[in-house]
This record gives C-alpha cells, structure tokens and sequence, in this order.
C-alpha cells in the first residue's frame, strides 16, 4: 500500500447513506457499477477487438484513477503487466477487470479505499466476501496462480492486508491437484462461512512467514498471536495480480480477469461491484445509465439504493 494514490470524493457520501440504512434493517443486496474511464467503442488492444481501459505499467510502480467512482482505481501498477476494466472476458454484462503479466516483476491490482477517517466495517463483522475470477490458458506462470482478493484493514494507525489466495483454497476454487482451472469463470464466497484461508501482508514491516488461518483467527506472523485483526476497520478492497508470478523462477505469461467483488457487514448491506464499460451492448448498468456519483449517493438517500436496484432489473431483463 505505501506508495499508493488513493481517489476521493463523492464515495464518501454514498457510503455514509449505505451503512445508515443498513443499520438495524434486514440486510439488502445491490449492485454497484464500476465504469471502465474508456467509454465503448474506443479500439483497445487485442484480437478479436475489445474495448474499455489497457493500463501498462512502465517504470515505476503507478496509480490511475478511474474517474467514475470515488475511491477506485488501478493500483501498484508496474513495468511487465497490464490492467483495466475492459471487454475482453465480458461477465456479468460486457466487462471485467482484465489482468495480463508479462514479467515476475509485474503487478497490478484495481481497487477501493475509503476515504480517510472512514471504515466499512469491523473485520469481526465481516460476513459476506467473494469475487469472480478467471485464468486463461495457455499462460506460462506456475499453474497455480490465480487473481487474489485482499482486504485493507487499519487500526487508525498501522495498515495490513488480508488477502485471499484460491491456491490456498484449492478446493473451493476447483483446483485440479495444484493446477487452477482455466477457461472457466469461478464464483468464489471468500468468506466460506468463516473458514476460508487468508494470509496477512505486512507491506510496511519486515515479513516473517505467511501465517494462513480462517479470516477472524488470522495469525499475525511478526509475533505469533491470534485474532490481532478483528477489532481492525476494513478500509478497502482489491483484485490483483502478481508480483513475482513466475514458472521455476522464470519470468512467464498469466491471462486473466475478475469481476463481482462482494461484501457485507452483519446488520449491513451486501454490495456487488460489477466491473463494465459503460455503452457496451450488454452493459449491465442499462443502456444510457451510467450515474454519477452524486446521483449515486441521492438515489440511495432517496430509496435505498433504488438505481441499484433499478440496474439489476435491467440487467435481468
Ligand atoms: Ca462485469
């Protein structure tokens, strides 16, 4: 995380309205739309043409944000990947959150951050987290990598990521032996009932091993303690690729996306960011519907997430 950039605004409002409303109601499910920053049809990159955001990393490690949403963007972006919200492995309407790593070196991860001062929730009262992610085949990176999801958690001073492996839990992610699947979109609940496998990374601290535990009883690997984490305000969210995805310490190839990030508070609501490229024929935020994101905020202070809701209608019809 040190380094990055993070983007702020308006989200700050729209969250404020959703975890009013949440509280004390019967949790509700929405459906955030994260828009690509290229609008279609702008020719990107690629065979057959797809379209929507290629961001490369060259030199040093940057961040771009995407203009649409308050608090997203591409982050840690550097030299040997590729990221961006694009056509190329359409789900769930026309887009996804494309990854392509050239390098060991590369990197790239899209994602949010709250606002400073601002939490989603307690760790503790995490209980609903998933994605959707995708390898292609034909890539060349050892066979069991595979887009990671971490969380951002703070304790107002000391920041660390909690973050989801599918090879460190093979058997929900359809694993072949260690082989990940390929050519297949997996819809994956992170959260497992509590007992899905993560890790913490200390990004700003010496690490010392890689402690692998049910999301609440993480271990910290700097002293060996349990449950370090739970009273911790989780911040943000990510996808990722990479660094040091090789084959054999061979620097290789990985294709891949994700989309559908999910997550839910107790007591809050349950929010689904779907990545797209707003005007794509399929686009799943309905033709002409691409909110910005003070209309975003009113609707859900006007019905509680009534153009949320109003997308998912569209989007099934
Ligand atoms: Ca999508």
């Amino acid at each position: 995380m040190s380094g990055n950039t993070w983007f702020h605004g308006g989200r700050r409002v729209l969250w404020a309205a959703a975890l009013t409303f949440g509280f004390g109601a019967v949790a509700t499910a929405g459906t955030v739309i994260i828009d690509s920053n290229t609008v279609y049809p702008n020719p990107g990159a690629g065979t057959p043409p797809v379209y929507g955001d290629f961001v490369t990393g060259s030199g040093a490690e940057f961040d771009q944000a995407l203009t649409g949403a308050s608090g997203w963007g591409y982050t840690s972006v550097r030299q040997g990947a590729t990221v961006g919200i694009n056509t190329t492995y359409a789900s769930d309407g026309d887009g996804s959150a494309y990854f392509n790593v050239t390098a060991g070196s590369g990197k790239a991860d899209v994602g949010y951050l709250a606002a400073p001062g601002t939490s989603l929730g307690k760790l503790d009262d995490l209980n609903v987290l998933g994605y959707d992610w995708y390898r292609a085949s034909g890539g060349t990176v050892n066979q069991h990598y595979a887009p990671v999801l971490r969380l951002v958690v703070t304790d107002g001073t000391t920041t660390r990521q909690v973050i989801y492996e599918p090879n460190n839990n093979k058997s929900d992610n359809g694993f072949s032996g260690v082989d990940a699947p390929t050519d297949d979109w997996k819809v994956i609940d992170a959260y497992n009932g509590g007992n899905g496998q993560f890790w913490v990374n200390k990004p700003n601290d010496a690490q010392i091993g890689t402690a692998i535990s049910a999301l609440k009883s993480v271990t910290d690997p700097a002293d060996g303690t349990t449950t370090p984490y739970g009273d911790w305000d989780v911040v943000g969210f990510n996808v990722g690729v990479g660094s040091g995805w090789k084959n054999g310490g061979i620097d290789g190839t990985f294709i891949g996306a994700a989309d559908n990030i999910r997550i839910g508070f107790i007591g809050g609501e349950v929010t689904t960011y779907n990545f797209e490229v707003p005007g794509a024929p399929n686009y799943a935020g309905g033709p002409g519907a691409v909110p910005e994101p003070a209309s975003v905020a009113m609707g859900l202070m006007a019905g509680v997430a009534g153009l949320v809701v109003a997308a998912r209608r569209r989007r099934s019809a």
